[in-house]
């Protein structure tokens, strides 16, 4: 925060440091890296270690999954999801997707229309940060890990991580009241560390993100779910766009994969399409 990093040693110690000019001009520092500090009174970090993942949005490396939270209100932004799914995916960080507030009308709603796009992509867990519905299994996936959670404003991320540490460790905040969006009460990202080893970074939640720039061509590699369908396809390189003789596009009219999903990934697709023939501009 305001250019003043918190590291922990292996040691246990906590400093406050100032990072070399260099990797601050670079931004090269995630949160979650491990870096190598000279530190007495205060340290300066002078390098950053090889990461094992890295994600842009949200900001931070190391982590080995995601728990991307959904609810019923704030109403989900299921284009979010699949972002952060090929976020992840492609940094070999597992996807967990958690539906919060069971306890709300609506949600066995979002549990099922998940369940329909992402049940070969992603862990799907039903909770309630308010009655503790789900808190369990959640923990059995994620303990002894390093992960973040990752949604829009609201949902629910930093009431999870009260009711896992067992008290008031972050704020929370509300809906606000035009459009049942979010406040964006977490301003930055902090790591928490359980007894049992797990470490959980709450980040900010947020509702714009742009994809990293992959291959559009390339894209449904993310899309395990539509492999058996592209078997039909009549070009092994098919992008299942414009072509006439599509396994995926006939999997879809029949019913058997995802209409919505299907159109968000054109929608992705196009996108990503426009910023790579732009890539050199
Ligand atoms: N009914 C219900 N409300 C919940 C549940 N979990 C969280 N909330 C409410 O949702 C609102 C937002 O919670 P936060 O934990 O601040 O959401 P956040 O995802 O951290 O939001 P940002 O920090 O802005 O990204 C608060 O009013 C919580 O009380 C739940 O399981 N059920
Ligand atoms: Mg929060
Ligand atoms: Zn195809």
């Amino acid at each position: 925060m305001g250019g003043i990093y918190t590291v922990k040693t292996d040691q246990g110690e906590i400093f406050k440091c100032f990072a070399r000019g260099k990797l601050k001009r670079n931004g090269e520092i995630y949160i979650g890296d491990t870096v190598s500090v000279v530190a007495d009174k205060e340290g300066i970090i002078e390098d950053v270690l090889p990461r094992k993942s890295m994600l842009v949005r949200p900001y931070i490396s190391n982590i080995e999954a995601i728990v991307i939270v959904l609810a019923p209100v704030p109403k989900p932004d299921m284009l979010l999801v699949d972002k952060l799914i090929i976020g992840a995916t492609e940094q070999g960080v597992d996807p967990i997707i958690c539906v919060n507030k069971a306890d709300l009308d609506g949600a066995e709603d979002v549990l099922q229309q998940v369940v329909r796009d992402y049940e070969d992509m992603a862990d799907i867990i039903i909770i309630s940060t308010q009655t503790g519905q789900g808190i369990d299994t959640l923990m059995d996936k994620i303990r002894g890990r390093y992960v973040c959670l990752a949604g829009q404003s609201a949902v629910g991320k930093s009431s999870l991580v009260n009711t896992i540490c067992g008290h008031q460790k972050m704020k929370v905040g509300d809906l606000s009241k035009k459009g049942e969006r979010g406040k964006n009460t977490t301003r930055h990202v902090e790591i928490i560390e359980l007894d049992d080893g797990t470490k959980i970074a709450d980040t900010c939640g947020f509702s714009m993100l742009e994809m990293p720039l992959v291959d559009p061509t390339s894209l449904h590699r993310y899309y395990t779910d539509f492999d058996e369908f592209a078997v039909h396809c009549k070009f092994r390189s098919c992008t299942h766009s414009d072509e006439e003789v599509c396994g995926v596009k006939t999997a879809v009219e029949q019913g058997k994969l995802s209409k919505e999903r299907y159109e968000r990934y054109i929608r992705l697709y196009k996108d990503l399409k426009r910023r790579w023939e732009k890539r050199y501009d």
